[in-house]
């Protein structure tokens, strides 16, 4: 886990994927146990951004997460990562059916081309100043 202290006022933290990790079954139950921990002992937890690779599908994991997060009243933002491997039509249908089957607007995004870096941006900041 990576803690990035965000202009002196919340933290960011970037934890393990535990969907398709190209890592041991037992390295990544380990893992699985660590996020699990983090995310029910931390008091000050804000919210959770998901993010899902654009060319996979939701996992069971990703739904039993996004259960626990609404039985606890936690807010989460879903990104649709990697939009700079498939074409604009692909994306758009991608985006449409997470929508759909996660029932969450869905952020399209690209570290390679900043496609949704800004509406990310401002969906944490604006979650923060909410809840602080
Ligand atoms: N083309 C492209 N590659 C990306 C993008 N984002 C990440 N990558 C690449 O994907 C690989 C994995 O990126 P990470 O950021 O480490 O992925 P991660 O989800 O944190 O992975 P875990 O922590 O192992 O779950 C790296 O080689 C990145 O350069 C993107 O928007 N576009
Ligand atoms: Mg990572």
């Amino acid at each position: 886990m990576n803690f990035y202290l965000i202009n002196d006022r919340f933290y960011l933290v970037d934890l393990p994927g535990y969907g398709y990790a190209k890592v041991p079954k037992k390295i990544k139950a380990g893992w699985g146990k660590l996020i699990e921990d983090y995310l029910i002992r931390e008091k000050r937890l804000i919210g959770l951004v998901l993010l899902l690779d654009c060319r996979r599908e939701p996992a069971p994991e990703d739904l039993q997460l996004l259960d626990w997060l609404a039985a606890r009243r936690l807010p989460v933002l879903v990104a649709v990562t990697k939009a700079d491997k498939i074409n604009r039509d692909q994306l758009n249908r991608k985006v449409y059916l997470v929508e759909n089957e996660l029932n969450l607007p869905a952020i399209p995004f690209s570290v390679k081309s900043g496609l949704g870096k800004n509406e990310l941006a401002r969906a944490v900041v604006d979650l923060v100043t909410e809840k602080t």
